[in-house]
């Protein structure tokens, strides 16, 4: 069994999309092992994204995701993290598979609904991040 982190951005929240996602979560074979709605800090966004702190998009990333409430989650499963970025799909959302998250509730690169980690390196970060209690 294989953990990831993931984000139900801004976006996705205020829009009332957060239920249904949790539902496709479930639906899909997830358990979610940690789950919390909070409010990111300009500080928890800026470290969060550190990695993306050169790219152009870093500035306008970093206040949308300070624009309102997310829910942070840990999922789990077999292959979870593969498993919960093909769910989501494309960072584009015009890109995106039928059915991906970001396709039903994304509207652009970056108000695309939802985040998962990249690698087992990364998962591990984010979940020690939001989830000290569930880091191995
Ligand atoms: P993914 O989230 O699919 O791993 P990355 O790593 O390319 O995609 O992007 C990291 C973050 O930056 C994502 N949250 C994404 O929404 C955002 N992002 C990527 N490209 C853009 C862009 N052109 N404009 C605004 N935000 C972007």
């Amino acid at each position: 069994m294989e953990k990831t982190f993931a984000i139900i951005k801004p976006d996705a929240v205020k829009a009332k999309n957060a239920g249904k996602i949790i539902n496709r979560i479930e639906k899909e074979g997830f358990e979610i092992l940690g789950m919390k709605k909070i409010h990111l800090s300009k500080d928890q966004a800026e470290q969060f994204y550190a990695v993306h702190k050169e790219r152009p998009f870093y500035g306008e990333l970093v206040e949308f995701m300070t624009s309102g409430p997310v829910v942070v989650m840990t999922l789990q499963k077999e292959n979870a993290i593969k498993a919960w970025r093909d769910l989501m799909g494309a960072t584009d959302p015009a890109e995106a598979g039928e059915n991906t998250l970001r396709k039903l509730y994304g509207s652009n690169k970056g108000e695309n609904a939802t985040h998962g980690s990249d690698a087992p390196e990364t998962a591990a970060e984010e979940i020690k991040f939001f989830f000290p209690e569930l880091a191995n």
